[in-house]
């Protein structure tokens, strides 16, 4: 069978390239948590058009913004097809791709972001796209905000205030910085000030953790060993140095967009003010209302990067 290897068109600037040089001595390449392969499908042929991939935490979410996308970017599914999940057979993430766009969830935390974005990265080379942008699009604990309010993050930092994710490869950590491209950033921001009238829309600091109760300074998990006056300090700490919003993946979708030369942008609907509580008990309609807000922010994104009206 014959190897992975893009020669033809390996050296053009703006493909997706992989920093791993054994993928092309492969015989094939299975995205194995994303059902798809090279081995069976012409990856290049199914996805080379595509110019945003766009993620977020749940299935039900991402399923209906590919139909956004499909309604506000008037594409016509020729007659008789309909959007359907790519990935349905892995039983672990969702993906729909309509048009330039692909949507796709990533479930919750690093460890499940990271290997979809692996695979992710790998399907853009493998269909050899050019100048694509990554968006997260998700939810988070605010921090002296309001609830339903947008946080666009220009800068990612770990549970420690530190901007780099840290790994732990062949027994030894490394560390990759969580960069956000700026302009995109910007964009969002100029684009949420112009159209997004009926929230508040914040840019700065996004603290990323890897566990929502504790590792978020919560009193309501199932354990807690500090009290309600050192939760507040280190709140209010963080605070003060800027981190507007506290969430769970964007350090390594950050880290990990950087690291393959992607420009990665993240948009969150804030839940709650954390300054002010740690439940989430908004009803379920608002948050619905609120949890579109990030869509509809993404959306307009990618219609001004596309020029539509
Ligand atoms: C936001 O919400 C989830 C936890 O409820 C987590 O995935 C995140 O980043
Ligand atoms: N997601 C989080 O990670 N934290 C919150 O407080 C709310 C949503």
């Amino acid at each position: 069978m014959q190897k992975i290897m893009y020669e033809d068109d390996y050296n053009q600037e703006d493909f997706v390239r992989l920093r791993n040089p054994h993928i092309k001595h492969m015989e094939a390449d299975h995205l194995y948590h994303i059902s798809l392969s090279t081995a069976t499908q012409d990856l290049r042929e199914m996805f080379c058009d595509v110019k945003f991939v766009c993620m977020g935490g749940t299935p039900r979410r991402m399923e209906k913004f590919a139909h956004l996308v499909e309604k506000e970017l008037e594409i016509k599914l020729p007659t008789g097809a309909a959007l359907c999940d790519i990935s349905a057979k892995s039983y672990r993430y969702s993906m729909y791709k309509i048009g330039p766009v692909i949507s796709v969830s990533h479930g919750m935390g690093i460890p499940s972001l990271s290997i979809l974005l692996h695979e992710i990265i790998k399907l853009m080379y493998h269909a050899r796209c050019t100048d694509v942008t990554f968006l997260r699009i998700g939810t988070c604990g605010g921090i002296g905000i309001p609830g339903g309010s947008l946080v666009i993050t220009d800068e990612a930092v770990d549970g420690m205030l530190k901007p780099y994710l840290t790994i732990d490869i062949l027994g030894k950590p490394v560390t990759r910085p969580a960069v956000l491209d700026k302009d995109v950033a910007d964009e969002l921001k100029a684009l949420a000030d112009a159209e997004m009238l009926d929230c508040r829309t914040f840019i700065g600091k996004t603290m990323c953790t890897n566990d929502f109760y504790e590792g978020q300074g919560r009193l309501d998990g199932a354990f807690c060993d500090y009290t309600a006056d050192e939760k507040m300090e280190f709140l209010n700490m963080v605070h003060s140095k800027g981190v507007k919003n506290i969430e769970m993946e964007s350090l390594a979708f950050a880290a990990m967009c950087h690291h393959a030369g992607i420009k990665g942008g993240v948009v969150c609907v804030a839940l709650l003010d954390r300054l002010s509580g740690d439940q989430i008990d908004t009803p379920k309609e608002v948050m619905d209302l609120w949890q579109d807000r990030p869509q509809q922010l993404v959306l307009k994104f990618i219609k001004n990067r596309l020029n539509l009206p």
